[in-house]
Formats: structure tokens, sequence, C-alpha cells
């Protein structure tokens, strides 16, 4: 079959059938790269002095949480098998390796009061080795693994973790920074806060909806600013390179055209999205979010809003932290209004106050929650380019899973293949895409579900002692696309 009649029928099957695959060229400096995080990949849990943290914690005393009893202990081995994964990598024709540090890797106490030599040694082997190859290292300071002793001090939710955040970061900029040019401070701290400190549904599992994960995020937004300020003026002038934060979301699509559900929909975009991104592109958290927040508190019958508030100094502290905006995006959902929810419990998702729902017909994956909505990969785009001043912005994750009985993975290459071309259908309509990078470079331990949902290019073998990597078909389509810059057959110059 030719890649045309692969194209076609697979566009078919998607529902997408009057959506061409755009034919231009992605110009010659975009970065294309794939990406993995410290807990799902690395394994050696307490190996050479790394200290516990909440992931180790959570999976070791409360087991049951995960599917398959599941744990990181070993992943991908990764910290024994880092040159195979640059291999891989090299192989892709990859341009970047987004991957994260393990703080309590790094300081097995959370503090600097003691470092960990080896810990240190393998991120720096791993740098050099990505450098070897020709390979930009895109780092993420924190993707969810807090050491489990800043927890038991309270973690998000209180006030001292943003000088231990700071200290911790400066340690990584002092460490690595001469060979890393792009740092992101968070990776979608909406999820260590709302899953965290919220529903629960993640470690360190604690359910205070509408109070903890507005303070978790608050300390966040706090921790970020102070650590973008610390390389501003500590290593900005000698390392040049650009650090921001990487915030998630769905595309939230009204659920028609009316005034009510178009605002409805932009209400949850703020709350998810602006809960993040306002203070620090715009100013302050978003006005619906301090409006709304403010008098269901009231209604409470509470002194103050359950949204703590930022100080003017703080404000202007936290304004303009970002030299790039981080991005992750997997899938969309309807949002329409509703009556106002009842005054009661306090919920982030009653404060909210719109109905979400995912329409039966969209094509699914393996992950309950993810639907395959390319076409909401443009919108959100343009979105993101009119409410935050036009940045530049890295999609920092975008992938989908399936549950690793074939090889042959159709359903990643027409993934791959369909929001790619909504990424550059958006940068003609004139947002500022400065990289894509693939979630995963390989199966990995996919949190609360364990190993059941696969979203990698590369399938591992968890029963093999080696960890075994075995390249999916996605891996020759992904490995075209860079190499070409193209999603057709042949494009149209940038
Ligand atoms: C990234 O998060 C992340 O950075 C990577 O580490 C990760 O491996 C990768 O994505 C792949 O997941 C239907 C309240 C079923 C509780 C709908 C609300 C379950 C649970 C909608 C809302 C959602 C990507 C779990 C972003 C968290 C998975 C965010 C994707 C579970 C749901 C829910 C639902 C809910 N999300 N995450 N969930």
């Amino acid at each position: 079959m030719s890649l045309k009649v692969v194209v076609l029928c697979c566009l078919l099957a998607t529902g997408f059938s009057d959506d061409e695959v755009n034919n231009k060229a992605f110009p010659g400096d975009f970065l294309f790269g794939t990406a993995t995080a410290s807990y799902q990949v690395e394994g050696a849990w307490n190996e050479d002095g790394k200290g516990e943290n909440i992931w180790d914690h959570l999976t070791h005393t409360q087991p049951d949480l995960v599917d398959g009893k599941a744990n990181g202990d070993i992943a991908c081995d990764s910290y024994h098998k880092y040159k195979e994964d640059v291999a891989l990598l090299k192989d892709l024709g990859a341009n970047h390796y987004r991957f994260s540090l393990s703080w309590s890797r790094i300081l097995p106490n959370g503090t600097p009061d003691k470092l960990n030599v080896a810990g240190v040694n393998y991120y720096k082997n791993l740098i050099q080795e990505l450098k070897n190859n020709d390979i930009i290292p895109l780092v993420t300071i924190y993707h969810w693994d807090l050491p489990q002793v800043l927890q038991e001090q309270g973690g998000w939710t209180d006030d001292f973790i943003v000088e231990a955040f700071a200290d911790y970061a400066r340690v990584c900029f002092e460490l690595f920074g001469d060979d890393v040019k792009y740092w992101l401070t968070f990776n979608e701290p909406k999820q260590t806060c709302l899953q965290g400190y919220g529903d629960g549904s993640m470690a360190p599992a604690i359910k205070e909806s509408g109070v903890m994960d507005y303070k978790c995020t608050h300390n966040v937004i706090r921790s970020h600013a102070k650590a973008w300020h610390i390389y501003d003026q500590e290593f900005r002038s000698t390392q040049n390179g650009r650090i921001s934060i990487t915030i998630d979301t769905n595309w939230f699509e009204p659920d028609d055209d009316s005034a009510e559900n178009e605002a409805a929909a932009e209400t949850k975009r703020q709350f998810t999205f602006g809960w993040y991104a306002n203070a620090i592109f715009n100013g302050d958290y978003p006005e619906v979010m301090r409006t709304r927040i403010a008098n269901r508190s009231a209604a409470e019958g509470l002194s103050e809003s359950r949204l703590p508030k930022f100080t003017d100094e703080e404000l202007s502290y936290i304004l303009g932290t970002h030299d790039y905006l981080g991005l992750n995006v997997y899938t969309s959902s309807i949002i329409k209004a509703i009556p106002e929810p009842e005054i009661g419990t306090p919920s982030y998702y009653s404060d909210i106050g719109v109905g979400e729902y995912v329409p039966d017909d969209w094509p699914g994956s393996a992950s309950s929650w993810l639907k395959v909505t390319p076409w909401g990969m443009r919108k959100l785009l343009n979105w993101v380019k009119t409410t935050y001043n036009d940045p530049e912005i890295f999609i920092t994750e975008n992938g989908v899973s399936e549950d690793g009985s074939s090889l042959e993975d159709e359903i990643r290459i027409n993934y791959y293949r369909d929001y790619l071309s909504n990424v550059r259908d958006a940068m003609d309509d004139g947002v500022k895409v400065i990289g894509y990078t693939a979630w995963s470079l390989m199966d990995n331990f996919e949190w609360m579900r364990g190993y059941t949902e696969k979203f990698g290019l590369y399938y591992v073998d968890f029963e093999s002692q080696n960890r075994t990597r075995v390249p999916k078909s996605s891996v020759e389509f992904f490995k075209k696309v860079i190499a070409t810059r193209c999603l057709v057959d042949t494009c149209e110059e940038a």
C-alpha cells in the first residue's frame, strides 16, 4: 500500500476525512524530540544514595492504589541504560530530549546540606552522552517526585517549600547549567496540586479540594518565580539558557456557540490553564477565579476567600517570569453552562461551576481520559497566542496510549500525523511554535495506571531483566518526519 492510501484509510477510520494533512515543511530550526520523566523511567529507586520520594512512598505503602500493584522501583532501568536511551534518540534523529531530574537522587534529604555525587554523575553522564550525539537537553526540574522528607514537613501546601525548591533549582543550575540551554521549572503543576492535594488521585493522595489545591498552586507559582529570578540574576549571563514552566490543558470546546456556553468554556480554560499562566504572563490569578471563589467562600460563611492572594510585591515579582512557554496537550472535552452548584463542601469543580463531557463517538485510546481530537490542538494554540500575548510555545508533551498488544501502533502514527498537522496549521495562523516533543520515547510507569497504558514510540519488555526496547511502527514514521520536516510524501518548502 502506498503511503497516500494508508493516510486516506486512516483519515477515514478516525473520522477526520475532510481534514487534509498540512503539506508545508516545518522550519529548519524547529525542534523535534521526545520526553520522559525521572520516576517513570529511571528505576534504581534506592541505589547509590538516592533518597525516598513521594512516589516511592506511595507505591510501597499503598500498593493497591496502582494498577497491578506496580511501581517504579526498576521501571525502564534508565539509570543503568541511559546510553541505550540516547542511542534510540540518535536513531530517531531527535533534535532534543526532554527528561526530568529526580530531586531526591540529587539531594537525598531534599536540602543542599547533602549532595549525592553518584546521582549527580548520572545526570552529568546523560547530558554528556546527549551532547556527544548532538541532542539538545530540555530539562524539567520537577516532574512530581517530591522528596518524602519534604512531604512530611507539609510538601507543596506549606510555605517553607518555596525556599526548598529555590535551593534545589540553584543546585541544578550550578551543576548542569553549562550544558543545559532549555529549562522547565515544573511539569504540569495542575496535576501536582489538583490530583496530589485536591482529589487525591496521585501522590501524596491528599483530598482537600477547593482549599489545599489552591494553597499548593500558590506555592508552586512562587517557587517557579523564585527559580526564574535565581536563573536570571545568577546564571543567565554566563549560561545563556532559557527557562519557563510547562502547563497542561485540554482544549475546552463550547457545547454550541451560544454566549453562555462560550462563557462557560472560557471559565473552564481560565480555571485550568489561566490558574497557572495568568500570574506569570498577564498578572494575578484570572479575574473569573478571584470573583467566583471569593463569592462562594463568602456564601460558605468564610471570612476570606479560599483562593490565596498575592501581595503587590509578589505580583510584580511573578509577572514576566518566562522566556518561552511549555505546553502539554493530549485531548479535548466539551463544556456547557449549568446552574450555579449549591454551596456545600468546598470543591474546585464547584468553584468552576460548568458542565463537562466527552462525546461517545470521539475516537479513544487505551486511556479513558484521552480521546483523539487533533483539531483541538490548533484551537488551543491560537487561544494561547491571543490570551498570553503571543509567546514562543514549546510543545513539551503530546502523545497517545495503546495496550501494548501489537508493535504496529497505527493509532500513534495517525495521532502524531494529525496533531502535527494541526500544529503546522497553527503556525500558518501565526502561532510561534518552536518545538514539538512526543510523549514518550518509550513505554514507562504510567502513574496510577502502572504499566497498563503504553505511550512509547519504543516498546519496553518489562518482563525481561534487560528491559529490552523494541521499536514500534511509529518509530519509522517519526524518524521520517524529523528527517524530512514533512508530514506527507513531498512538502512545499517553509
Ligand atoms: C502527562 O499528563 C504527564 O506529564 C506524564 O507524566 C504522563 O505520563 C502523560 O501525561 C500520559 O498520561 C476520564 C478527576 C477518566 C479525577 C476522564 C478528574 C479519568 C480523575 C478526567 C478528569 C485523569 C497528562 C488523569 C495529563 C491527569 C491523565 C492529567 C492525564 C483522570 C478523566 C478527572 C479522568 C480524572 N489525567 N494527565 N481522570
